[in-house]
């Protein structure tokens, strides 16, 4: 048998018998995955529906019909773009259309929980354009007066929300208000909350928008990859045409199928109980390490920060290593002006979407604190602490059933 087939086996096993945290990470359907793997991998078609460069295009064409429809109704926005291969290139396709070389953009730093391709100086996006950074206030909150002190200074092109580790609901009708003020596009990054606005768990923020960018595999459950939304007709003209031909090349129609599955998914009423549920988990997570003195963030969304310096007195590294030990999988990450280096960190992302796909409540979570807390306080044993993981992973739903 070729050594892939073992590998999928056990790649299968970790993820029934591991805890799965990571924030950014979640199980995809049967479905979502039939389509990802099925026979459209086979299709080149450069272009857009009925505009392409190859013939043989009916079904694929089809296909991104109706996963632009399906993403344009569940986000009630008028045009979207359903080609970017990541979320990292649904944002450089929408800065190409909207900015020219050395424009400026004013966004979060990626160490107080942006991200890379919001500017960061080892990503393009710091080399093509002129980046600014606001701030968290000391409450790791946005602080919007900071941000409209630093619109009307530096006069962005781009004013940018939208994080990888931000615990809070964002008030985007703020933000547009700074926008207008300044002249800016209002581009948001809801890579991480694309699941919890589309479950109507959290508010959605697309009528405030000049454009929207997401991941489809975080919150939302779909395959791995991008899209841009917006309800500005001149904006989806300039993006289709700086995603094709201006970045991307054949785009991955076998993926596009799987996006639109997962849209369909996520417009029924059972996604959104299960958006509700991940706030519900993660909120009962978060207060119960607060109740055992743990230091965290608190949580409005999908994750939390669990401080681990301040609370066992390790670094994000050391309690990611620790925590791999006991099946729990988490990543480090570096907390709102932290001082540790982005591979060593002073804490821990912790979120719900993949757990509570796999069906986990309310109770569960918060023993998951208790599990972490203990082990992270030395307080619980290797083999204990394991066997306390391996009892509520095999209470849950097999990922190759969901
Ligand atoms: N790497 C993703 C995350 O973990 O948030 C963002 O692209």
């Amino acid at each position: 048998m070729d050594k892939l087939f073992e590998l999928l086996e056990l790649e299968t096993r970790r993820q029934n018998e591991e805890l799965n945290l990571i924030a950014s990470e979640n199980f995809a359907s049967k479905n979502v995955r039939l389509f990802a793997g099925s026979i459209f991998t086979n299709k080149y078609a450069e272009g857009y529906p009925h505009r392409r460069y190859y013939g043989g295009c009916e079904n694929v064409d089809s296909v991104e019909e109706l996963a632009i429809a399906r993403v344009s109704k569940l986000f009630g926005v008028k045009f979207a773009n359903v080609q970017p291969h990541s979320g990292s290139q649904a944002n450089m396709i929408t800065y190409m259309a909207l900015l020219n070389e050395h424009d400026k953009i004013l966004s979060l730093s990626l160490d107080q929980g942006g991200h890379l391709s919001h500017g960061s100086p080892v990503n393009f996006s710091s080399k093509l354009y002129e980046v600014h950074h606001y701030t968290l206030g000391e409450d790791g909150r946005l602080d919007y007066d900071l941000i409209l002190r630093m619109a009307r200074e530096i006069k962005p092109k781009i004013l940018l929300a939208g994080f990888s580790a931000y615990p809070f609901i964002i008030d985007f009708k703020r933000l547009r208000a700074i926008a207008d003020e300044v002249g800016a596009y209002l581009m948001a990054d809801i890579a991480h909350i694309a699941g919890l606005i589309a479950g109507k768990a959290i508010p959605n923020p697309l009528s405030y928008v000049d454009v929207a960018t997401s991941t489809t595999h975080k919150t939302l459950r779909g395959p791995r990859g991008g899209i841009i939304l917006t309800n500005n007709e001149e904006i989806i003209k300039k993006v289709n045409k700086a995603c094709f031909p201006g970045v991307q090349g054949g785009p991955l129609e076998h993926i596009i199928a799987a996006k639109a599955m997962c849209f369909e998914e996520a417009s029924d009423n059972t996604f959104q109980e299960y958006a509700k549920n991940i706030l519900l988990n993660t909120k009962a997570c978060n207060d119960e390490f607060l109740k055992l003195g743990a230091t965290v963030s608190g949580s409005e969304t999908h994750l939390f920060l669990l401080n681990t310096k301040k609370s066992y007195q390790i670094t994000g590294k050391e309690a990611e290593n620790l925590l791999s030990e006991i099946g729990v999988t988490v990543n480090k990450n570096m907390l709102p002006f932290d001082d540790e280096k982005p591979t060593v960190t002073s804490g821990l992302r912790i979120g719900f979407a993949a757990l509570t796909t796999r069906g986990l409540n309310v109770e569960q979570a918060r023993l998951i604190a208790h599990i972490i807390h203990s082990y992270l306080s030395r307080k619980l044993d290797k083999e204990e602490a394991r066997k306390q993981v391996i009892e509520i992973t095999s209470s849950l739903r097999k990922v190759e059933e969901i």
